[in-house]
């Protein structure tokens, strides 16, 4: 690796759609084809209280009861990935939350065409990511 390398990491998670679809194993192949590392993953299905924190963000919208039916339907997988300037980059293979902004070759731009169902989460900054690891993979990880 060059010298210059800001070496990140990020906790990225497929969706219940991704499993639903089967893409996972394409999302994953992305994210490794790519060239960044996945350093842990598990299969879980989430509940109210931990999806309330993950999107407290977004947690009074009117659409977050859905979110939560969408997001609690199926196992989602976590990972932890990590590689240089690794939370832009992630967020870069993702494209855009909204479908109709992702370009073609995005997983999100590729595979998606419901706002909800955009099949991948990445954490958007560094504290976000740390926070977001802690929760899914507890302080050690
Ligand atoms: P991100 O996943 O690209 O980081 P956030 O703004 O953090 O986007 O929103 C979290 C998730 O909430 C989105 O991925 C999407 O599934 C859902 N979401 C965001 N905005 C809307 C909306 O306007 N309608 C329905 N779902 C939305
Ligand atoms: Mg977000």
């Amino acid at each position: 690796m060059a010298r210059n390398e800001n070496i990140q990491r990020t906790y990225i998670m497929l969706k219940p759609d991704a499993y639903k679809r089967k893409l996972m194993g394409e999302i994953i192949g992305r994210i490794e084809k790519k060239g960044f590392k996945i350093t842990a993953m598990k299969m879980m299905t989430l509940n109210d209280k931990v999806l309330k924190e993950h999107y407290s963000h977004i947690a009074d919208q009117p659409f977050f009861p859905e979110i939560e039916d969408f997001m609690t339907s199926a196992p989602v997988v976590g990972m932890i990935v990590e590689g240089s300037d690794v939370i832009t980059g992630m967020r870069r293979l993702m494209g855009p939350t909204h479908w109709t902004e992702a370009q073609p070759g995005t997983i999100r731009g590729d595979y998606s065409c419901i706002i909800g169902e955009n099949l991948i989460h990445g954490s958007d900054s560094i504290d976000g990511a740390e926070e977001e690891i802690e929760r899914f993979f507890g302080k050690n990880a």
